[in-house]
């Protein structure tokens, strides 16, 4: 592994970070001339009759289809979005929970060449409208409702607030599911497999853009992270080898498979790049997740710390019920639990293993590209105590201080990356991206990631932080601007600053520190309601609210805000 930068490399223009990345990428011939089309396409072939995914539909149908039955569903949905008006290279807002038509989405999009952004289920109006407006999509799909009780969501009402807002070009919405005034996504698809091969171009070359990522939150609202499709490709097969896939294998999927963890570390596509099978869930409630664990056999999946949390108190209590006799749903079928999103402790580690019985894999990820993992054969001491290390030998890391200056090995600071499978830049298309690449890239192409690791000499990363700009709840990120920005709208408010605070469940919890103007005393019910109203996702409302008389003088200012979070960070700390 080269690990300090050379520093020769002229500054990337961000408008031609595909260039760049590809051609540093070009190395590794046999990976990159895959694509992601391609990588299932070849498994289908391969292995027709093979069970590709189990899933629920929008309509709480159970479906189990063979690589074949997937592969004919997703060509002809592809024709049928051709047909209905997109191209290949169109961006698509794709907002769907862990069901089938999301498998079905996706793979359409590879084939057709169509770019799916990918927002979260979480994400609402807020989020939404930025989205569309910086990726420029016309094409919204979406589900019809999701959740229950008070967290239900109606995505077509975030759907009609999209085609009528003057800031978004959506105009076409398809909806899996019940789709009242839309389009029903399951009527796209043309009818005859044969006529939509005939109908559709080639499928994109390995250089073109893949799909967008939203960013975890650096700044303000979230930025888009382009994907090529053959660098992609590459994370896919290098990460579906590192985790042990096989064609046997069966992955269990519960986070929310828009995020490129469930994606490709080594998620759904990983999955099928090695022949098994996917199981996609909309419950990751240890109760539901457990028995299907031992239904369908599985052999792999990924979680949070938050729901490692929860899966392993679980599996502790139906051992001491086994203890008695009592029926458990059996894990015996488990291999492999991977961890990541958000910092692992060596305790949870520990626990995951003894508790799942499955070598833990921990990955420390991100959506511009960057995957660490522990290997399978690692020791305990690196399985448990570290973050692992780069997938690629090409994988270029520096960890830094303040001034951009390398520190030793053992010693904290700032990770800084490059690499043929990492971003040069963010994009948008209203042009607002380019600032922002300026300072969340280096001169010469590291994308600076904000986490505080430290290196050990074996080459495997502690994270030991973030800056305090970002916010990690149980792996759910946001950016303590984004929040402030709304909450400064909010009369009453002078001034805020949103901080995270270690919670030993979510890891962070979220505190706005609020200076109320003079006469005002605003509650934390007007504050929550005011960041929902906003039309932001749930989890970016704040856990607490603070009121403070004045922060402290010296961190007062746009440009110190990082210093300020920080303060208050730290006072908290101290009270406690
Ligand atoms: C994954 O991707 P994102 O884009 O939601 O978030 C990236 C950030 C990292 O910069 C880091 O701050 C944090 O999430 N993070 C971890 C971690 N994995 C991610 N912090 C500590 N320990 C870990 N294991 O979260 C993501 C993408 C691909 C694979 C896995 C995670």
């Amino acid at each position: 592994m080269r690990t300090t930068a050379t520093g020769s490399t002229a500054p990337v223009d961000p408008a031609s970070w595909e260039q760049a990345s590809w051609e540093q990428a070009s190395w590794e011939q046999a990976s990159w001339e895959q694509t992601l089309w391609g990588q299932f396409d070849r498994s289908a072939q391969q292995r027709p009759g093979a069970l590709a995914l189990v899933a629920s539909d929008a309509h709480g149908h159970d479906v189990r289809w063979s690589y074949a039955e997937l592969r004919d569903r997703a060509v002809r949905t592809a024709a049928g979005l051709l047909r209905s008006g997109t191209a290949p290279g169109d961006p698509v807002l794709v907002q769907l929970p862990n069901r089938a038509e999301f498998a079905v989405l996706v793979l359409a999009s590879f084939r057709l060449g169509a770019r799916p952004v990918f927002a979260l289920p979480a994400h609402r109006s807020g989020e939404l409208r930025h989205v569309a407006r910086t990726s420029g999509a016309e094409v919204f799909v979406t589900a019809d409702v999701t959740g229950s009780g008070r967290a239900a969501c109606d995505h077509r009402d975030l759907a009609r607030d999209l085609t009528t807002a003057d800031d978004s070009a959506v105009r076409t919405v398809l909806v899996a599911g019940v789709a009242q005034e839309f389009a029903d996504l399951a009527e796209v698809a043309v009818d005859d497999v044969q006529a939509a091969e005939a109908a559709l171009p080639a499928p994109p070359g390995p250089a073109a853009t893949a799909f967008l990522q939203l960013s975890g939150g650096t700044t303000g609202l979230p930025k888009l992270i382009p994907r090529t499709g053959g660098t992609y490709a590459y994370t896919v097969s290098e990460s579906a080898r590192l985790c042990g896939l096989t064609p046997d294998s069966v992955m269990l999927v519960v986070l929310p498979v828009a995020h490129n963890y469930p994606m490709s570390s080594p998620g759904i596509l990983g999955t099928w790049c090695a022949g098994g099978t996917v199981v996609l869930a909309a419950d990751p409630s240890p109760a539901a997740a457990f028995e299907l664990i031992a239904r369908e056999g599985v052999t792999h999946t990924s979680l949070v710390p938050p729901l490692a949390l929860l899966w392993t108190a679980a599996a502790e209590a139906r051992a001491d019920e086994r203890g008695t006799g009592a029926g458990a749903p059996d894990l015996s079928s488990l291999r492999v639990v991977g961890v990541g999103g958000a910092k692992c402790t060596p305790e949870l580690a520990r626990r995951v293993q003894e508790l799942l019985g499955a070598r833990l894999q921990q990955v420390f990820g991100m959506a511009e590209g960057l995957v660490n993992y522990t290997r399978l054969d690692d020791p305990d001491d690196v399985v448990l105590t570290t973050q692992g290390r780069p997938l690629s030998p090409r994988d270029e890391i520096r960890v830094v201080d303040e001034q951009d200056r390398d520190v030793p090995d053992g010693e904290p600071g700032f990770l800084l990356t490059r690499g043929p499978y990492t971003i040069r830049g963010y994009v948008a298309a209203d042009g607002s991206a380019e600032a922002h690449n300026r300072t969340a890239f280096t001169a010469d192409g590291f994308y600076r990631t904000g986490d505080l690791v430290r290196r050990r000499p074996d080459g495997n990363l502690v994270v030991e932080g973030r800056d305090a700009d970002r916010i990690n709840r149980g792996g759910e990120k946001l950016s303590a601007e984004e929040v402030e920005d709304v909450l400064l709208t909010l009369p009453g408010v002078h001034d805020v600053a949103v901080v995270g605070l270690p919670d030993e469940f979510l890891g962070e919890r979220t505190c706005a520190f609020v200076v109320p103007r003079p006469g005002a005393s605003p509650t934390v019910g007007d504050v929550r309601r005011h960041v929902r109203a906003a039309g932001l996702a749930e989890y970016k409302v704040p856990d607490r609210v603070e009121l403070l008389d004045s922060f402290p003088p010296t961190a007062v200012g746009k440009t110190s805000r990082r210093r300020l979070r920080a303060a208050l960070a730290e006072l908290v700390r101290a009270r406690a």
